[in-house]
């Protein structure tokens, strides 16, 4: 067993959740061939990062993330910072020949990404961008039924993405309502997860027609610090504005000629984590809803007409990954297993020197999706969207 020692950057809710994957990897997956060490932590000052390395078991902790990717003594470097950091931390990871794991959105633009997956070709070490709901046992089950042709060839794919965390307009203006941090509203943050499994489930999306709004045009002032998630508010004090989307919705062509619709708001009141997709095909149809996210609902045209309709498998040991989590399906998997799976999955790349996906072409390829949903709703036009080969890393547009 080789131990791999992590430096991770960013100590907040997506600090806390890897930190929790890189203990539980051993006590899900054993024996294992790598066994994560939770070496040194950056955080934004001294003070943070000190109580983020007592609170998530780090050895060491900096406020400096430079000296983490210039440390010879960390393989690999997990980036769990607000976007405007991941390009210029990945890149100068990547010279530096680190392993890279990098939170999603890969970056804030389709140009940052695109510079982060030349680095990437440049280098031999494993990246990987954390699209972890991919990573959900009954997503991957639904990839299963997918690739084994139980609902044939797909003709639609359609997926929301809707919360409510936003839709109080006294919750600040963290780094999510900037453009200069974040990039983009709900298009990166969380379309982009949608956009994800639509591209692991159905393939390529080559177009798209979209309108975005923002309905909630200033928010009072929170200048740094993490981000609350809406469970703080603030009654009076400046305000400042959002300079983002707060809503999305896209129609999509895919390269299979198959249809579909996205949608993504953080302004549904009632919606908490509202991630679904419903996908027919000629055989048969798939629904997922990530609220109750141990259960697939499928149904299958040879179910026979007098027994047609969707019926619940509970995802368990029988299950893609099931047998590393819990003997028993419908027990409870967890957002944390998702995250688990996903860093075991790393590390096993690393160990056999093998490449992992969602990697950083898929990032790339997503950021091309967001980037021509943005272009769409400005221009109000179907826009293209370029695809990556993979092999080259040159872009073409389908005719
Ligand atoms: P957060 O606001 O909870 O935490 C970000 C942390 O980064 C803060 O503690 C902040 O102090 C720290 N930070 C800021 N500047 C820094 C610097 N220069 N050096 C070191 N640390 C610094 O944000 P959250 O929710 O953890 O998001 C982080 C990233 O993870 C984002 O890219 C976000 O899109 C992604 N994310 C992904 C999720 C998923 O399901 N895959 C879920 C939530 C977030
Ligand atoms: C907020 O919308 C958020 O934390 C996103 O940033 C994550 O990516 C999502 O999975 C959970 O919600």
């Amino acid at each position: 067993m080789k131990n791999i020692n992590v430096g991770l950057i960013g100590g907040g809710f997506m600090g806390k959740a890897h930190s929790l994957a890189y203990s539980a990897v051993p006590m899900f997956f054993w024996p294992t061939e790598i066994m994560p060490v939770k070496k040194v932590i950056a955080e934004a000052t001294d003070e943070l990062a000190q109580d983020a390395a007592a609170r998530f078991g780090f050895e060491r902790f900096t406020s400096d993330w430079r000296s983490i990717v210039n440390d010879p003594e960390i393989d690999v470097i997990d980036i769990a910072t607000p976007n405007h950091l991941h390009a210029e931390i990945a890149i100068a990871a990547l010279e530096a020949g680190k392993h890279v794991i990098c939170e999603k959105p890969l970056a804030r633009t389709v140009e940052e990404s695109a510079a982060m997956y030349a680095a990437a070709r440049l280098s031999t070490q494993v990246h990987m961008v954390a699209f972890n709901y991919r990573r959900t046992p009954a997503v991957a089950l639904a990839k299963k039924y997918i690739d084994e042709g139980s609902i044939g060839e797909i003709l639609n794919f359609r997926a929301t993405y809707l919360q409510d965390w936003s839709a109080d307009p006294s919750s600040p203006l963290s780094w999510r309502f900037q453009k200069k941090i974040a990039g983009s509203g709900a298009v990166g943050d969380i379309a982009t997860h949608i956009v994800d499994l639509a591209r692991y489930l159905a393939g390529d999306i080559t177009s798209v027609s979209a309108l975005t709004s923002t309905f909630i045009k200033e928010r009072p002032v929170q200048s740094a610090g993490s981000d609350s998630l809406g469970n703080s508010r603030v009654d009076s004090g400046p305000m400042a504005a959002v300079d983002v989307d707060d809503e999305v919705m896209t129609l999509v062509r895919f390269a299979s000629g198959a249809v579909g619709s996205l949608e993504a708001t953080r302004n549904a009141w009632g919606r908490n984590n509202f991630i679904t997709f419903e996908i027919h095909g000629t055989e048969g149809s798939i629904y997922f809803n990530y609220e109750n996210r141990d259960e697939l609902q499928v149904c299958f045209k040879s179910d026979g007409g007098d027994r047609r309709g969707f019926r619940t498998v509970y995802t368990g040991p029988n299950h893609p990954n099931g047998a590393n989590l819990w003997p028993i399906p419908a027990l409870g998997i967890g957002y944390g297993e998702t995250k688990i799976i996903e860093a075991h999955d790393f590390f096993t790349a690393i160990a056999g020197g093998e490449p992992v996906r969602p990697d950083f072409g898929d990032g790339y390829q997503v950021a091309l999706v967001d980037h021509a949903i943005l272009d769409s709703a400005e221009t109000g036009l179907w826009t293209q969207v370029p695809i990556l080969d993979r092999e080259t890393g040159t872009l073409s547009v389908s005719q």
